[in-house]
């Protein structure tokens, strides 16, 4: 509904660029040695915890359970994979969560870091964080190591309905500052409405035609090295 009272000449088009007509999910990982090895270009889901990555994959899915959400925070310890067709989704662990023992934090530091170890599987990283709120220092740290491992990534703002229009520009503006990006690196979304599923699908789709075009590019330079 949003999408089509937004149109303007020059903004997003109606229909998303990538149309998600299947997802199923693939295996879980609880770790590295569980990690599959995709074929098809990888986007990986990141957040601390509860901030909404397993709804906002079920939004993306169009299924309401898909991936387990939960009220309670810090539920999904595994790494979920699932096949969106033309792309796999990695949902990880959510950190920052207070309630969990230093065992548990470190275990799911070491998943991660084994995870983004894998540079090269990863085509994009959406990283959510909440709309409502300011960067938590966890958040700022995640960003930090995107950055540092020059891992691609978009914020992705969640729980937008909680906000009113005015605000969601206001706080996308503030958050963006706050963490030294430029606007274009964030989308607001919810998974209650919908709201900016057609920038995420968008996105994903020009995330998929880079790394093709890339993979193409790779092989043929692979082929020339071989004949000569
Ligand atoms: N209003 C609103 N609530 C949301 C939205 N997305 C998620 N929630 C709620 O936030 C809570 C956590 O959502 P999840 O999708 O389970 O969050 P998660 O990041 O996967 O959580 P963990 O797996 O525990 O790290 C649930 O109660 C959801 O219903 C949204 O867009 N709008
Ligand atoms: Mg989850």
């Amino acid at each position: 509904m949003y999408e089509m009272k937004q149109k303007k000449a020059g903004e997003t088009p109606l229909q998303p660029a990538l149309v998600i007509k299947n997802a199923t999910f693939i295996t879980s990982a609880a770790k590295a040695d569980q990690f599959i090895t995709p074929t098809k270009p990888m986007i990986a889901v990141c957040g601390k915890s509860n901030v909404g990555k397993s709804s906002f994959i079920n939004m993306l899915a169009n299924r309401k359970k898909l991936a387990k959400t939960s009220s309670e925070p810090g539920r999904t310890r595994l790494v979920n994979y699932f096949d969106f067709g033309e792309f796999i989704l990695a949902d990880l662990p959510g950190y920052g969560f207070a309630r969990v023992s230093k065992t548990e934090k470190e275990k799911w530091a070491k998943t991660l870091n084994a995870f983004f170890a894998k540079k090269d599987q990863i085509a994009h990283v959406f990283m959510l964080a909440d709309s409502r709120h300011d960067p938590t220092a966890d958040d700022v740290q995640m960003i930090e190591f995107l950055n540092y491992n020059i891992l691609p990534f978009t914020v992705v703002l969640t729980k937008a309905d909680k906000l009113s229009r005015m605000k969601i520009k206001e706080h996308t503006r503030a958050i963006a500052a706050d963490l030294y990006l430029g606007e274009k690196n964030l989308i607001a979304t919810s998974a209650e409405t919908g709201f900016g599923k057609t920038e995420i699908l968008n996105k994903i789709k020009s995330v998929i035609d880079l790394t093709l075009a890339a993979k193409n590019e790779n092989d043929e330079q692979l082929e020339t090295e071989t004949e000569e």
